[in-house]
């Protein structure tokens, strides 16, 4: 008898963890002020670079839509107890014609990043992480994957090719897995949250963690939507 009632109680208590709520935060990233004009990239230097884009391609840093939706915006929560565990699927960066794919990205502490190389030229990968050990290394044509991971959380520093000189990428190193990168229509989600109330920071690379956007967000089961608009201050007073 005894055994059977510690069973219920477990069977009760596994029921109520698996119940604690958990959300959803959502949301759309705008922007307003005058929009930069676009640059081009110039990739002739490298042949291979050159050769494997047939329009023109543009400087990532600043990528809006026509309705002013802003894509590779950072999007995370603040100071979470997180206990669960380490992401297990590596986050993935490739160095493809010549550009980082993606151009922004989160990452857990400790989880890994598998960096290919997709082009058959060299590219050098050259991490400026600031907390983070800085790598530094070169991946020749012939070598198509590296792996490296973070040790510490770090707000988000940036990639570059040594060899290429456009281009970037940004990593952001979290303790927890609730972050996400807004897409082409400026629309970002990050699931699976629990209840609570948090700070949110969006961060865009041209603002800087200088200039990121915070806001105070109660989650609570189902979808929270919280969005942020990037205003740039005209410089004319
Ligand atoms: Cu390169």
């Amino acid at each position: 008898m005894r055994f059977s009632k510690l069973m219920s109680v477990l069977v009760v208590a596994g029921l109520m963890l698996s119940t604690v709520a958990a959300g959803t935060l959502k949301g759309n990233v705008n922007y307003q002020g005058k929009t930069p004009k676009k640059k081009t990239l110039k990739m002739n230097a490298d042949p291979v670079c050159g050769s494997s884009h047939k329009g023109k391609v543009f400087n990532e840093s600043f990528i809006v839509d026509e309705k002013n939706n802003l894509a590779n915006v950072m999007v995370w929560l603040k100071d979470v107890k997180y206990t669960g565990t380490v992401t297990e699927t590596p986050a993935v960066i490739d160095q493809k014609g010549c550009l980082y794919t993606p151009h922004v990205q989160g990452i857990m502490k400790g989880q890994e990043l598998l960096i290919k190389n997709s082009d058959a030229t060299l590219h050098n990968i050259h991490s400026m992480a600031k907390t983070n050990k800085q790598f530094n290394f070169a991946m020749p044509k012939v070598v198509k994957e590296k792996k490296v991971s973070f040790a510490e959380t770090e707000d988000p520093f940036y990639i570059k090719c040594d060899v290429h000189p456009w281009m970037k990428a940004w990593v952001g190193v979290f303790d927890h897995p609730y972050f996400a990168v807004t897409d082409a229509n400026g629309n970002f989600s990050i699931e699976g949250i629990p209840a609570g109330t948090y700070d949110v920071i969006a961060w865009q690379e041209k603002f800087k963690m200088k200039k990121h956007l915070t806001a105070s967000v109660t989650i609570g089961e189902g979808e929270t939507v919280n969005n942020f608009t990037f205003i740039r201050e005209s410089k004319k007073k």
